[in-house]
């Protein structure tokens, strides 16, 4: 990671870094998302949430091998390690997109409506590009610095659907991987073009914290039975405080809790 990559994650709260998916592998991603989409149908999503003028895909761990190795890409995870300090794990793995042609954009949020706290910040997402993002296809939307404000938008705005005077849109090629601090306010935007605006979210939380989606349950017996001790630790699957924090019953998430 570069010095002017820790600074634009520093001071925005996002940083773009490119051309992480080269041609084969971006192909082979948006193969499999697909493959997925037809597979599942109606039930897209469901072990998350789903979402009006977006297909979205959870549990991405446990649906093939290529997310398990973009989630522990060293680069990426260096710029996740920046925002969140030296202990932390996969809190989810997902993927959205925006309906072609969906005036539906999500309105400002912190990711698990989250606040930093006395260690200050606990979650971080990632965004793997996989069509590009443009002005017009429903491209993420963020206020920048906003992760400073110790606010969240639904509390201080009488609309966060609404475009709001400081956001900014996250634009980038197909291949790219955002990094996001999310306490920053940010949500997806409406597609104005004719077709699908794919990403995945690669999403990160401190230690101390909830998973979003408590992989140890939701990934198959055999598919944690082949994970390498790196992917088992950044999945926290051996962590007795993730069980606890983590379990069905405590869990907190969804994007306005
Ligand atoms: O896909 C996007 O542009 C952002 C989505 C997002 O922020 C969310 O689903 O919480």
């Amino acid at each position: 990671m570069t010095a002017a990559e820790l600074d634009k994650l520093d001071r925005f709260g996002y940083v773009l870094v490119e051309d992480v998916l080269h041609k084969e592998v971006l192909e082979t991603v948006r193969n499999r998302v697909e493959e997925l989409y037809d597979l599942e149908g109606e039930n897209a999503g469901s072990e998350f949430r789903k979402e009006p003028g977006a297909r979205r895909l959870a549990n991405l761990m446990d649906k093939g091998e290529i997310f398990q190795q973009l989630i522990a890409m060293p680069d990426i995870l260096e710029l996740v390690g920046h925002v969140l300090g030296p202990q932390f794990k996969l809190s989810s793995f997902n993927a959205r997109s925006a309906n072609p042609y969906s005036a539906e954009a999500q309105p400002l949020h912190c990711d698990a409506g989250a606040l930093p706290d006395e260690k200050g910040f606990w979650v971080c997402n990632t965004i793997w590009l996989l069509d590009d993002f443009t002005p017009e296809n429903g491209a993420t939307r963020v206020i920048p610095g906003s992760q400073n404000w110790r606010k969240l938008p639904q509390d201080v705005l009488s609309n966060p659907a609404e475009p709001h005077p400081d956001e900014v849109l996250v634009l980038g090629q197909a291949g790219s991987v955002v990094v996001m601090n999310t306490h920053a306010w940010h949500g997806g935007t409406a597609n104005c073009t004719a077709h699908h605006r794919r990403a995945l979210h690669g999403f990160y939380c401190r230690n101390d914290k909830p998973q979003q989606q408590y992989q140890k349950r939701l990934l198959r017996p055999e598919t944690q039975a082949r994970l390498s001790p790196e992917l088992r630790r950044l999945l926290a699957l051996d962590d007795p405080m993730n069980d606890q924090l983590s379990s069905p019953e405590q869990k907190a998430s969804g994007f306005l809790k």
